[in-house]
Parts: C-alpha cells; sequence; structure tokens
C-alpha cells in the first residue's frame, strides 16, 4: 500500500477509555461519538504495534458491531497489519475467536463485544484487545493502551469501500489481505477433538436418554448451539431456544442466571427437561439448570474437575486447578484429593492465561458463570455444557437414570458443599461505594473487626481474618493490587467485597458469601437458607444498606 493513502485524522483524548475486568465497555452512543471508536483502536495499535500482524476480528454481533469493523479495517490498512481474519457478518464468539487466534497462529485480536450486556442503539458496545496465546490482554498492555488513549492526538486510515463481510473467502482493501471465515466450522471441530460425542449421541438417543433444552438468549451461542446440538448430536429442533442472534438480544438480558435467563428457567420447569442450559451474548459463560436442579458455577468447575478423567481431553490426567478469588472453595477440595496444583487469581479470565501457557493449569472457573479450560484463552460456554452432557453419559454408563441432582449430592457427600451467592448493587453512586470501600480498608488496616462476634439468625460469626486481596502472579512476577476485600470467620465462612469493572455506568458493588458445610442434612437445602445468617452478618459488618442506600441487591445469583 502506498503512504499516499494514509490519511492522518487529528483527534483529542477522550477520558474514561480504562480497560476493565475485560475490554473497554460503554454506552453504545458513546462508541457512536466522532472519533470516540477511532482513537481506542489506534492506541490499541499504538501499544502493540501491528506492522506485519495477522489479526483475528469478530465478535457477538451486537448493534455496531458491522461498522466498527469496517473501521478496524481502515485503521489497520494504515497501520501495517498484514493480514485480517474475519468471522463471517463480523461474528465470532468469544471462546470461537479465542480458538481461531491460536489455531492460525495469528499476533492477537479485537473483540467486539460487551458480553452478557445488554445490546442496540441505547445500551452498550465494547471493544477488546486479546494477544497471540488466544486470551484477553494482561494489564501491562491494557495499562498501556491507556496511557495512549490519554494523549492521542491523531490516527491514521486508509480510505476505501466497505468490505463485503458477509462473503466466505479472501480479498484485499488496500494491500490489507482479507479472510472472511465461517465462524462456527473450527470451534466445533475443536469441542469434537475434546469431548466424546459418540458417547453423549449413544447417550442421548438410548433408553436413559434425556431431553436437552439449549437457550442462547439471542447471543451469538445460536448458529453455534444449532450445529453442535441439532446438526451434530441429532437432537430435535426443539432442543434449542433462542438461537437465533439479534443486534439487541430481542432486547433482553444476555446473561446465563436465574434471574435473566427466565425463559430457559420456565420452559425447563414447565416441560420438566432433566438438562438445560444457557449462554451469555458474547458464548463465554454457561449456566446449567435442569427441572429442580441448579448447578451454581463454583460447583460446576469442581464437578467438571472431579469427572475430568471421562472427558477424553484429559485423559492424560490434569496439570492444576485454579479459580477466581470469589468462587467458592469447592474445587479447592478436589485439588487436594487429586493431589494437583491449585491457583486462586484475581477476577478475569486473563489471570489464568499465563498459567496455562506454563502448562500448570488445566481446568478453572468463575462464579460469574465462567468455566473452561487450557484447550483456549477464554472462558467456553458451551464447552462446559458439553462437558456436562460428557459427565452425564459417562455416569450413565454406570447407573442409568444418573441426573444433574444425583452428581451434584455424590460430589457433596464425597467433598462437602460450598453454599455461595453473590448479591449485585448495580448503578449505584460511584461516591457511595468508594465511601463504603475506603470504610472497610479503614477497618481492615487496623484489625479492629479481629475475633468481633456478631449475631444472626442462624447462629454466630466471629470474624478470624479480614484483608486486601493482593496478587503475585507465579509466572511473571506481576502484581495486581486491590482484588477484593476479604472477611473469614471463625467456621471457615468467608465474605467478600469487590468493585465491578465491566459496568458501563456508575458502580456497581458485589457482595460474595460462601459457607462450607459437611453436615449431609445441609445438602439439598436451599442456597438462601443456607446462607441467611452470613448475608445479614456481611450487610451489618459493611453498613451497606446505609451507604449505597439501596435496601435489595439489583440482582442475586
Ligand atoms: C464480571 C465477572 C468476572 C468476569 C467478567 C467478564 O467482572 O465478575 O468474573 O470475568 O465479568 O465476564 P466484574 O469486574 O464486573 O465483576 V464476561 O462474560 O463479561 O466476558
Ligand atoms: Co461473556
Amino acid at each position: 500500500m502506498s503512504k499516499a493513502n494514509v490519511k492522518v485524522v487529528s483527534t483529542k483524548p477522550y477520558e474514561g477509555q480504562k480497560p476493565g475486568t475485560s475490554g473497554l465497555r460503554k454506552r453504545v452512543k458513546i462508541f457512536q461519538q466522532e472519533h470516540y471508536t477511532e482513537n481506542f483502536v489506534q492506541a490499541i495499535f499504538d501499544s502493540v504495534k501491528p506492522e506485519g500482524f495477522t489479526l483475528v476480528v469478530g465478535g457477538d454481533g451486537r448493534f455496531f458491531s458491522k461498522p466498527a469493523v469496517q473501521k478496524i479495517i481502515a485503521i489497520a490498512a494504515a497501520n501495517g497489519v498484514k493480514k485480517l481474519i474475519i468471522g463471517k457478518d463480523g461474528i465470532f464468539s468469544t471462546p470461537a475467536a479465542s480458538n481461531i487466534i491460536r489455531k492460525y497462529k495469528a499476533n492477537g485480536g479485537i473483540l467486539l463485544t460487551a458480553s452478557h450486556n445488554p445490546g442496540g442503539p441505547d445500551n452498550d458496545f465494547g471493544i477488546k484487545y486479546n494477544v497471540s496465546n488466544g486470551g484477553p490482554a494482561p494489564e501491562n498492555i491494557t495499562d498501556k493502551i491507556y496511557e495512549k488513549t490519554k494523549s492521542i492526538s491523531e490516527y491514521k486510515l486508509v480510505e476505501g469501500p466497505e468490505v463485503d463481510l458477509s462473503k466466505i473467502g479472501s480479498t484485499e482493501f488496500a494491500g490489507l489481505a482479507i479472510d472472511i471465515i465461517d465462524p462456527v466450522k473450527d470451534y466445533l471441530e475443536l469441542l469434537e477433538s475434546i469431548f466424546d460425542f459418540g458417547l453423549i449421541k449413544s447417550f442421548l438417543h438410548g433408553p436413559s436418554g434425556q431431553k436437552v433444552l439449549f437457550d442462547g438468549l439471542h447471543g451469538v451461542t445460536g448458529p453455534y448451539a444449532r450445529a453442535i446440538f441439532v446438526d451434530t448430536l441429532g437432537l430435535p429442533e426443539s432442543s434449542v431456544q433462542n438461537c437465533v442472534a439479534l443486534p439487541d438480544f430481542g432486547g433482553g438480558h444476555p446473561d446465563p442466571n436465574l434471574t435473566y435467563a427466565h425463559s430457559l428457567v420456565e420452559a425447563v420447569e414447565k416441560g420438566q427437561i432433566p438438562f438445560g442450559a444457557a449462554s451469555d451474548g458474547d458464548g463465554d459463560r454457561n449456566m446449567i439448570y435442569g427441572a429442580g436442579a441448579f448447578v451454581t458455577p463454583s460447583d460446576s468447575v469442581a464437578v467438571i474437575a472431579d469427572w475430568a478423567h471421562v472427558i477424553p481431553y484429559f485423559k492424560g490426567g490434569l496439570k492444576g486447578l485454579a479459580r477466581s478469588m470469589p468462587t467458592s472453595g469447592a474445587i479447592d477440595y478436589v485439588a487436594k484429593a487429586k493431589n494437583v496444583e491449585f491457583f486462586e487469581v484475581p477476577t478475569g479470565w486473563k489471570f489464568f492465561g499465563n498459567l496455562m501457557d506454563a502448562g500448570r493449569l488445566s481446568i478453572c472457573g468463575e462464579e460469574s458463570f465462567g468455566t473452561g479450560s487450557d484447550h483456549i484463552r477464554e472462558k467456553d460456554g458451551l464447552w462446559a455444557v458439553v462437558a456436562w452432557l460428557n459427565i452425564l453419559a459417562a455416569a450413565n454408563q454406570d447407573k442409568p437414570g444418573t441426573g444433574i441432582k444425583d452428581i451434584l449430592l455424590a460430589h457433596y457427600k464425597k467433598y462437602g458443599r460450598s453454599f455461595f451467592s453473590r448479591y449485585d448493587y448495580e448503578e449505584v453512586s460511584s461516591d457511595a461505594a468508594h465511601k463504603m470501600v475506603s470504610a472497610l480498608d479503614a477497618a481492615i488496616k487496623d484489625q479492629s473487626l479481629i475475633n468481633q462476634t456478631f449475631d444472626s439468625a442462624t447462629g454466630e460469626f466471629a470474624v478470624a481474618q479480614a484483608f486486601v486481596f493482593d496478587y503475585t502472579d507465579p509466572i511473571d512476577g506481576s502484581v495486581s493490587r486491590n482484588q477484593g476485600q476479604v472477611l473469614r470467620f471463625a467456621d471457615g465462612s468467608r465474605v467478600v467485597f469487590r468493585l465491578s469493572g465491566t459496568g458501563s455506568q456508575g458502580a456497581t458493588v458485589r457482595l460474595y458469601v460462601e459457607r462450607y458445610t459437611t453436615d449431609p442434612s445441609q445438602f439439598e437445602k436451599d442456597t438462601a437458607e443456607g446462607l441467611k445468617g452470613l448475608i445479614e452478618v456481611a450487610l451489618r459488618i459493611s453498613k451497606l444498606k446505609e451507604f449505597l442506600g439501596r435496601d435489595k441487591p439489583t440482582v442475586i445469583t
């Protein structure tokens, strides 16, 4: 491409282009401001120096994706990128994009998603940079990008006709090679290489086969789910619902939990469907939910780790297990029993990548409905769903009729049960949230809570430890501070306070509560009942209601 084609555009920095837990997420209207998107893309390029790079581009197809892809093409061409691999119509689920980066040895990728945040002209858009291992850029890179956004004065682009994203094949734009590819094919091949599809198929079509329902919540997983459940596993069309991907997710909140995935919950309960599942807007989250049996994400990853030997990909054994800090300790017990390394990392999938690259981590998860393994470097919703089907298929070989609940109860019997719940207080004032955090910080600093006993409806809780979670990456030694405030109680229960890093407006306070028990009479109890007293105590210690002026959380998961 001749330099003459490159147009240099003057611009001014926008405030607040700091990537959060998983990329930059803002309202679409913010991204639509003149130069806003271009500034951020140029800041990425100024940070990673993409001359000669092959980059993967695609996302969950939400509103504003297509214009964003065209902008990226024009800016990439001017910044010396060699090739872009783009999903047809600009589509890649987040796990599929991670796989494409790895499989085609790309230098990185730009993912266009705000994940489970609602989409459409009045909702959210997002841009995330992933590196060559297929995972989200680590903090040293996102910090650099943010610094660049604060001083940017110009960006470069090449003007040219829009690239037709709907045609699979190779093309070019001002010397930049472009491959438009099928977003589903490579991902399906990947899952087929991991799981025992033959076993799953014979189970589902056999005498103890269970009805399956997957809900795509109108997110990006629709076409992927159809390829897996209908085309490959031969299930009827009725085994998938809301699987037409829509740019506004049908006006819904594409987050697979008991509150937002009510379309799944209702259908499962109404039809008494033994195996139900859902995924989020960009396909990296999952919820496993059968009639009368909800699997908490913290339990889900522990069960998958415990049953890993039935999944062909893990036949060689497990390298290590991990969870994010606020996630319950259920998986810790599995790691101990299997005698493998265990890691506790800060919230956000980017922290698992180094451990996987170093060959020390096989399976990991987050309480926020994220589960995955080292087959890619993002959490993977459909991977978790098929993992559960693989486990059920194997369990039914031994004992026909085994369902989700039987697997959970057997797990509790073997390892004990961790009750876990998260309360989210969304879009509260940043000021109020920071005041609450400061008050907790002060109490942690002077250790005044230690040995204090708090009464509750379900007994006493004595504070044993109070600390701020800081993390040192065991591979590269990088340090991430202030990753949440933790209170540990004498009976092993735990409460964590953390500010969200994915919200697009105001602040979101998360309260995580966990209580472990080996008492079999509690294994079938309701989570809310099991945690009642502890939640009361957490609210009292933090004075959360007074600080935030909220009587009830926005969402309970
Ligand atoms: C939330 C979750 C976190 C997850 C992140 C991205 O972050 O708590 O566990 O990794 O979302 O998930 P935060 O900072 O808001 O708590 V997704 O599906 O948005 O890529
Ligand atoms: Co997501």
